[in-house]
């Protein structure tokens, strides 16, 4: 499940992980090149030629001594460093002169040895790691170019327009300026950036099945759900595992046949009732869905059952006389959900269902079927986002217990987990 998008993620970590860690490496290693170069310079000049051009230095007449230039302050040299990523690193516009008027000083020849501890490596550079001596900060420049790839890659993979472009727009916030230590904080904050942004994505606030439930539920009154959503995308095969999820729960299901428009559904929905040991109410083909639902409220108050799943015929939602059905079966038994059943597969097409079918009927929640064989994670990241309802079950299979309820945080580790 959603295999194509988590790998997208996990390479836009490693990605940005090695391009920071890249420059920086190669700055340091530009630092300490220049730093070992300065060294040599000094110690292969003879001393009378240092001395001599110290002299001229110092001893010019009417010449005002420079003196060493001002050492910059901390704050500032802080922030070149966050503006240049490789130049000046260290900034030592004493360094030189300051060596030289120490073998001045001295007098006598300069051990051609550099320090040991200066060109030796440390030992997490022996070892293969290295720090990051100065904290580098990310800039905008870093992580623009590989965002924008993330974000052309999300949209391939059916993840809808707003939703890719909060995403980049979060990790960018949640980056840019962060101090990178060591080489591991670049992958790890940036896994953090991803995984919030997703989770503020997939949060749809505090609207779970249960509360949900708690908020909508008539009081003395079976639960009822109605299902919509366009032809073939598995409402039908979902009232039988939603019917088995909520049996396993101890209520007593009644199913309405309230598509009486496609040949065959009356049968294939008493297939799976029969199957799963549930009462179906139907009329035949072509009569009144909105009077079999009503029908089936009905018998499950007579019976004392705690809840109704009604099908719908599928329908195209620019089928304007199959939505005004529709709106006639909610007129008349008032249900408590409206699900709206969309296939993962179809990616963006089922955002923009939901849309429509939330314009025209209102959606309280949706389940997204076929999870099992989708591995984009495009309609399962936006779908909830865009119409701001919670995906509240994901199909996975074609057995009745294929249905799990979704959690973002189940989706988050999915996407984020262990290979
Ligand atoms: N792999 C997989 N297949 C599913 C899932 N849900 C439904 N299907 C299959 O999708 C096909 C269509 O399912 P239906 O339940 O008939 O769809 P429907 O929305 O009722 O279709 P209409 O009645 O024509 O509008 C069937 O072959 C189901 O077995 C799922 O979660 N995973
Ligand atoms: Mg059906």
């Amino acid at each position: 499940m959603f295999e194509s998008l988590k790998k997208k993620l996990s390479g836009t970590i490693g990605q940005i992980s090695e391009k920071i860690s890249k420059e920086e490496e190669e700055a340091q290693k530009e630092d300490k090149d220049k730093e070992i170069s300065e060294k040599k310079d000094i110690s292969e000049t003879p001393l009378e030629k240092d001395i001599s051009e110290n002299e001229e230095d110092i001893a010019k007449p009417g010449e005002e001594d420079k003196g060493i230039p001002e050492i910059p302050k901390k704050d500032e040299t802080d922030k070149e460093e966050s503006k240049k990523t490789k130049k000046t690193r260290i900034s030592r516009p004493w360094g030189k002169s300051k060596t030289k008027e120490k073998t001045k000083e001295e007098g006598k020849p300069e051990d051609k040895s550099l320090p040991r501890e200066e060109i030796e490596p440390s030992e997490d550079e022996k070892s293969g790691l290295f720090s990051f001596v100065r904290h580098k900060t990310i800039s905008e420049n870093d992580i623009d170019d590989i965002l924008f790839e993330l974000e052309m890659s999300l949209l391939e993979g059916d993840v809808a327009l707003e939703v890719a472009e909060q995403i980049i727009n979060t990790v960018k916030e949640d980056l840019v300026g962060r101090k990178i230590k060591r080489r591991s904080d670049v992958a790890e904050f940036t896994r953090d950036a991803l995984k919030k942004a997703i989770s503020d994505i997939l949060a749809v606030e505090g609207q779970d099945l249960d509360a949900l439930i708690k908020l909508k539920k008539k009081q003395g009154e079976p639960l009822k759900l109605m299902f919509v959503g366009i032809n073939g995308t598995g409402k039908t095969t979902s009232i039988a595992k939603v019917a088995t999820y909520f049996i396993d729960k101890g209520y007593k299901p009644v199913i309405a046949a309230s598509d009486t428009f496609r040949a065959g559904a009356i049968e294939q929905l008493t297939h799976h009732a029969d199957k799963i040991g549930v009462k179906i109410i139907k009329h035949k083909k072509g009569a009144d869905p909105a009077a079999v639902a009503f029908d089936a409220v009905e018998h499950a108050r007579a019976q004392g059952k705690e809840l109704v799943l009604v099908d719908t015929a599928g329908r195209m939602q620019t089928n304007v006389n199959l939505m005004d059905e529709m709106k006639k079966i909610k007129r008349v038994i008032n249900p408590d959900l409206i699900l709206f059943v969309g296939d993962a597969l179809t990616g963006n097409d089922a955002v923009e269902q939901a849309r429509k079918f939330d314009d025209a009927v209102g959606i309280d929640g949706i389940i997204l079927t076929k999870a099992d064989a989708d591995a984009k994670g495009g309609a399962a990241l936006s779908i909830g986002h865009v119409i701001n309802k919670p995906i509240l079950f994901l199909g996975t299979g074609q057995s009745y217990s294929d249905i799990m309820e979704f959690r973002p945080e189940w989706m988050v580790e999915q996407v984020f987990g262990e290979e």
